[in-house]
């Protein structure tokens, strides 16, 4: 039987406001999928997005939603885990909402390995807003605001979050939606901060502007520069070059989720006893 997606849907946003051929509708999917596999209560999940085409996929799915402001959403998100660490809290943004204007909020995020499940839309360029150079366009891009071509180096959003302390990152393309669904229930399943770079097509505002016009063409491009993280593993520096692996990068299960720990700041509080650093690790 062909899998019932409307039952998580808000049936009344549909048709999304996505461009046709965009790689969000496919993640949008990919991630009601992954719900689904954890068997989840949608009045427990929360979606929380910031603003760009990324931003609007806490408005097609039918559970508690919070559509916030550009470059917070994982603010917001913090604060409703810490409020609320029972729920399920998924943040999705783009790559300018979470790792240029939202940086600071990713890497501390991931420092603090609060329990919230970040999936990075990684679509290389500012989509809503018409094309600007974002930290993952690649360099000599045309953008809107680097008509000459990109000179900024970009960087590994996956690299940045281990460095920063994220205890499960991982990265899929959306090319292959059932792997994806596959690595978000893996980081659904893991209990602290979850870090998924997912990458994402957009050619109507990086792609036809950079000789990549049609959805198809991009994908291929996409799928030129990943290969599997074995495949990757095995290859010399030389042949790593320009290439970005797939799949769980990194995991470590030895950290306390930080409501966890912040409940024994609670704890300490009200019987006026001490914290056990011990058991904060
Ligand atoms: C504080 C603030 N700065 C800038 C904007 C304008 N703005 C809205 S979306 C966006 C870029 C979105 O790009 P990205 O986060 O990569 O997401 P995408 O649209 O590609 O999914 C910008 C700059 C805004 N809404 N608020």
């Amino acid at each position: 039987m062909a899998f019932d997606y409307n039952k998580y849907l808000r049936i009344d946003k549909m048709p999304t406001l996505w461009c046709w051929g965009c790689g969000d509708g496919v993640i949008l999917k990919a991630v009601i999928k992954a719900i689904d596999t954890m068997g989840w209560n949608m009045d427990d999940v929360c979606i929380v997005s910031g603003i760009g085409c990324s931003g609007r996929f806490s408005s097609y799915i039918d559970c508690n939603t919070v559509h916030t402001t550009h470059g917070r959403a994982t603010a917001y998100a913090t604060g409703i885990k810490l409020a609320n660490p029972n729920k399920h809290v998924i943040v999705v943004t783009g790559d300018g909402d979470g790792l240029a204007i939202g940086g600071n909020h990713t890497i501390h995020a991931a420092r603090r390995n609060i329990g919230i499940k970040h999936i990075l839309i990684n679509n290389f360029i500012y989509g809503l807003t018409n094309s600007q150079t974002s930290p993952t366009t690649p360099k000599g891009f045309w953008t809107v605001t680097a008509q000459k071509g990109n000179i900024d180096p970009n960087f590994d959003a996956t690299q940045l979050l281990i460095a920063a302390g994220a205890t499960f990152v991982g990265r899929q393309s959306m090319i292959y939606p059932d792997q994806l669904v596959k690595l978000l229930v893996k980081g659904f399943e893991h209990d602290g901060y979850s870090f998924f770079d997912v990458f994402s097509n957009c050619h109507i505002n990086l792609g036809r502007k950079n000789k990549m016009a049609a959805a198809t063409d991009m994908l291929k491009w996409i799928d030129g520069m990943t290969v599997s993280k074995v495949k990757f593993d095995k290859m010399s520096d030389e042949e790593k070059i320009g290439l970005f692996p797939l799949g769980i990068l990194h995991e470590d299960n030895s950290h306390i989720e930080y409501t966890k720990a912040y409940a024994k700041v609670i704890e300490a509080a009200q019987n006026g006893s001490k914290i056990n650093f011990e058991e904060i690790v």
